[in-house]
């Protein structure tokens, strides 16, 4: 992991003591995971280090708070203390945003659990920030509705974590980003005020929206503790289709095919290239669903309410793009079973390019004409330089992503993690973007990871402005120190 020799551990704060610990026990209903006391390392690893192993903090204090009302209490504590705090959720977070740098008080929402309200009529959605986000779409699936977001780590992450990270996911295209979707938030600011926000309407012009602050803030300045959210109906009809393509021009002319072709019923349009598709296939020891290698390959699904109607245009859609040679082979999948197959190739990419070290990863947002060429100069660059192949730390360079929101995700696994490879990609990376006007982060937020790059996506002025409004809600600094934030 990562130890931050670029960071030194900010003396304005307090170190925590056994009072603070004794005071916490008054007030949480939940136990206090500490180590000042006791010999808690093993209960505060899983909460020290992220879930890439690259970022590990020292915690000694983890709090588990189970109402909105505990969460009010520790925070104004801790504000008055001066201790900082780190807010966690699933602790599935991809940039070291969830995870202490140094000493910060761990304050994780995975006790507030409860699901609050679902209104069938209008399809919004109330629950507490902890709970897991299947288990929120696994409850809509019983009322015929859906959560408007889903991603890989679904079976960990909470809805409060998706809204602090305004996480994107694999139906964005369909069903929009949270700053849409969101109706309304609950949040703890620093000093123990309860904003409540949480209404169920769908329109509402009344001045400044202010939960819009809160979704992507990466809890720098407050801690959700309810969403609620605007939930579509379920589609009856599903199909899940997985392509094999020669190029990336063909993966454009399939994207605008499928807009022309599929439009009202698409859902998803994923891409993985080849590199991608060899590492996936390979950990997960499934068939793969296309007999030949391809240099890309594409997963798209369709969601309407009339099957037959949907069969009928995917089958053309195929047809048509066979005959035209945008693709070269392709499958639907005939089952539920066949779905998840294609769906878990592609949701499990992550997870299969961890077992073989570590990974640099870079989630960018490219004009959609150049977004692969990212892949390749970083390729190029890196082969230059010496540091790809057999005995050197870089396995290969692979994309994949989101295609149909024109964001990539860069991987570059490695053997072990490496500064002469950190130096030969960063800045690289980010001067490449900032040559594009590409964002250094599309979807998954900046945390520590990404600290030191915030000027390659905003201007002087716009980090002038957060540092300001860091400032206003978090005059003393303590929520989710060392991250991204400048200071004002
Ligand atoms: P955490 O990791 O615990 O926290 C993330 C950040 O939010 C931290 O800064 C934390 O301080 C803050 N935070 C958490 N909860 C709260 C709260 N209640 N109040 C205030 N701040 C809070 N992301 C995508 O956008 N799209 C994807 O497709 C995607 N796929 C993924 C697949 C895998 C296998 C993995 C491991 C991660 C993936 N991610 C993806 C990244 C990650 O899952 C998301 O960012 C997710 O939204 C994080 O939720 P979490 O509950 O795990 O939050
Ligand atoms: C995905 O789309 C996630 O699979 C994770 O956002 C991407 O690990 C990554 O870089
Ligand atoms: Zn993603």
């Amino acid at each position: 992991a990562d130890s931050y020799p670029e960071l030194k551990r900010d003396e304005r704060f307090a170190k925590l003591t056994k009072e603070d610990v004794e005071h916490f026990k008054s007030i949480c209903s939940a136990p206090v995971i500490e180590g000042l006391s006791t010999d808690a390392s093993d209960d505060l690893e899983p909460h020290n280090a992220d879930w890439m192993r690259k970022y590990r903090g020292t915690s000694q204090c983890v709090l588990k708070p189970k109402t909105t009302e505990e969460v009010s209490k520790i925070l104004k504590y801790c504000n008055e203390r001066s201790l900082a705090v780190v807010p966690q959720g699933g602790n599935t977070g991809l940039v070291g945003g969830s995870v202490p740098v140094f000493d910060e008080i761990v304050i994780n929402l995975s006790n507030m659990s409860n699901i609050r309200s679902f209104d069938p009529v209008s399809g919004a959605f109330v629950c507490d920030a902890g709970v897991i986000l299947e288990v929120a779409d696994n409850y809509l699936a019983e009322r015929n509705h859906i959560f408007p977001l889903d991603l890989g780590a679904k079976g960990s992450c909470h809805v409060g974590g998706n809204v602090a990270t305004n996480a994107g996911g694999l139906r964005l295209l369909r069903y929009g980003s949270l700053h849409g979707t969101v109706l309304g938030l609950e949040v703890v600011l620093p000093d123990g005020t309860i904003m409540n926000n949480l209404n169920t309407l769908r329109k509402d012009n009344t001045g400044y929206d202010l939960k819009h602050l809160f979704i992507g803030a990466e809890g720098t300045i407050g801690i959700i503790t309810g969403v609620s959210i605007l939930c579509p109906q379920r589609s009856a009809a599903k199909n899940v289709a997985f392509f094999g393509v020669e190029s990336y021009e063909k993966v454009q002319e399939a994207y605008i095919k499928a807009k022309e072709q599929l439009s009202e019923i698409l859902s998803a349009f994923e891409f993985m290239d080849g590199a991608a598709h060899e590492i996936v296939t390979a950990h997960n020891d499934v068939r793969r669903p296309l007999a030949d290698q391809h240099p890309f390959y594409i997963v798209i699904e369709t969601s309407g309410s009339n099957k037959e109607h949907d069969d009928e245009k995917l089958g053309t859609f195929l047809e048509d793009l066979m005959e035209k040679e945008i693709v070269s082979d392709g499958v639907v999948a005939e089952n539920e079973t066949q779905a998840s197959t294609i769906w878990g190739l592609r949701e499990g990419i992550s997870e299969s390019l961890s077992k073989l070290g570590g990974t640099y990863k870079y989630d960018v947002s490219i004009p959609l004409k150049e977004l692969y060429s990212m892949v390749t100069d970083t390729k190029t660059h890196l082969e230059k330089a010496g540091l790809v192949g057999e005995g050197s730390p870089v396995v290969d360079v692979v994309g994949y992503g989101h295609l149909g929101d024109g964001n990539l995700h860069l991987n570059i696994p490695v053997r072990y993690y490496d500064k002469s490879v950190e130096k030969a990609l960063e800045p690289f990376v980010y001067e490449w973007l900032e040559k594009r006007s590409g964002s250094i982060s599309a979807e998954h937020g900046l945390g520590v990871a990404k600290k030191p790059f915030l000027k390659y996506s905003k201007n002087e002025v716009m980090i002038r402005l957060m540092g300001q409004i860091k400032k206003l809600y978090d005059p003393k600094g303590i929520m989710n120190p060392y991250k991204y934030v400048p200071e004002a």
